[in-house]
């Protein structure tokens, strides 16, 4: 086989959907016409109103980034204590944990899905735990009967990070639909976004006005401030985007659909390497492309491949590596313990997220596969 050609110019693990730059100044006329930028305008209600159609949940309150919507979540629902969670995650994870200060309980994962183990949670419950912190990884989605099993034995509430997992269907049913709480993240790099934002997407009626003043200082109105909220509101500019980037989200996920198709056949059979696989019954996020390297059959390590990708330009992601349970704030925590967590650690030296998203070419991942396949045996 010929030598791979670098890229010209660098190809990253993601790109946003972009929509056309004159639909969004007309759509921004209309912003500056209201005179209205932030603080529940007419933007804020629309894209709201249509992401609870969209994601299929009863109740939806939009965020300025899910990070903060995360953190609402938690004070939402009282956590306190201990939360017991995955260290396979990115840091916003363990992290809101930290703001509400809660104690994050490291739990392994499992090896197939690379989310928490749900068999693994009940031995991880002390008279402190409060609830379940669960992240549907890469979108796809978590035992969610096993967790719920769990926690109604422990009257524990449950929180998905559902920051990967736009669009996902179990079986038909929405993934918002899990838990007391789903966190969506629409950062630049998902599938949706809204440059930064993010939503709490929940069953309970009851929810929607403590969240949303949560979200909003605690202000009732001028006269009154309830408690001591937080400012995690969506501004005009990230909703009128959203409604943009809305539009073009299905076309979006079709042409990540067909890309995956592309690594997948170009993969297949390929002895140390492993696709990211769709579970039976769930409708993808098509959010990440992500492969397993098994250094001793393939005979280069993912570090390898990693470095020797950046060669031909190409930018791959380790996520994600390192464990977050091996950050200097969260090492010492008992449960950070590595001979606790083998799988994750396995695992979290394994992955690696591809380029993946729609400008991306067919011939761009062929091209990319080529490359992946000349760094067979070339060490660690
Ligand atoms: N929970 C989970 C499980 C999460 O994965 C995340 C976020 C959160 C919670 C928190 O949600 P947010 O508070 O962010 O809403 C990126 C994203 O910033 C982050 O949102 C995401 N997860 C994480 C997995 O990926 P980085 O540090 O890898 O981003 P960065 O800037 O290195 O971007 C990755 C690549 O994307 C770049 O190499 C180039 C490309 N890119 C990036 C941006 C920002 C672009 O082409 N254009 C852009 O505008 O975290």
């Amino acid at each position: 086989m010929k030598p791979p050609i670098p890229f010209d110019a660098p190809v990253y693990v993601s790109r946003p959907l972009l929509p056309d730059l004159r639909e969004l100044s007309e759509k921004l006329e209309e912003v500056w016409k209201a005179e209205w930028l932030t603080n529940n305008g007419a933007q804020h209600r629309a894209l709201e109103e249509r992401l609870r159609t969209v994601l299929g949940v009863p109740q939806l309150s939009l965020f300025n980034n899910g990070t903060v919507a995360l953190i609402v979540a938690c004070q939402s629902l009282r956590l306190s204590g201990e939360v017991i969670t995955t260290p396979f995650t990115f840091p916003a994870t363990p992290h809101v944990l930290t703001w509400n200060r809660i104690q994050p309980i490291f739990c392994d994962i499992d090896p197939l899905t690379m989310n928490i183990d749900a068999e693994q949670i009940e031995r991880n419950v002390t008279p402190q735990t409060t609830g379940i912190l669960a992240v549907h990884v890469y979108g796809t989605p978590c035992d969610v009967a096993a967790i719920e099993r769990v926690a109604d034995r422990y009257g524990l509430r449950v929180i998905y990070d559902a920051a990967h997992a736009f669009g996902v269907e179990v079986d038909g049913r929405a993934v918002g639909n899990f838990g007391d709480i789903s966190m969506f993240s629409f950062h630049a790099t998902k599938l949706f976004h809204t440059a930064e934002g993010g939503a709490l997407a929940f069953r309970d009626p009851n929810l929607k006005p403590r969240i949303d003043l949560l979200k909003n200082f605690g202000i009732k109105d001028q006269e009154t401030v309830m408690m001591p909220g937080i400012n995690g509101k969506m501004n005009e500019l990230s909703a009128a985007l959203g409604l943009l980037v809305l539009e073009h989200v299905e076309g979006e996920r079709g042409r990540r659909h067909e890309l995956a198709g592309i690594y997948r056949e170009r993969l297949r059979g390929v002895d140390g390497l492993t696709c990211l696989e769709t579970l039976p019954g769930v409708r993808s996020s098509e959010q990440y492309f992500v492969i397993r390297v098994d250094e001793r059959r393939f005979g280069a390590s993912r570090d390898r491949v990693f470095e020797e990708f950046k060669k031909y330009n190409v930018f791959t992601r380790k996520y994600f590596h390192p464990l977050c349970s091996e950050y200097a704030c969260y090492r010492q925590l008992p449960s950070a313990d590595p001979a606790k967590l083998p799988v994750a650690h396995r695992v979290a030296s394994e992955v690696l997220a591809m380029p993946f998203y729609g400008r991306l070419g067919a011939d761009d991942v062929s091209r990319i596969c080529d490359m992946l396949l000349t760094f067979r045996g070339s060490g660690a």
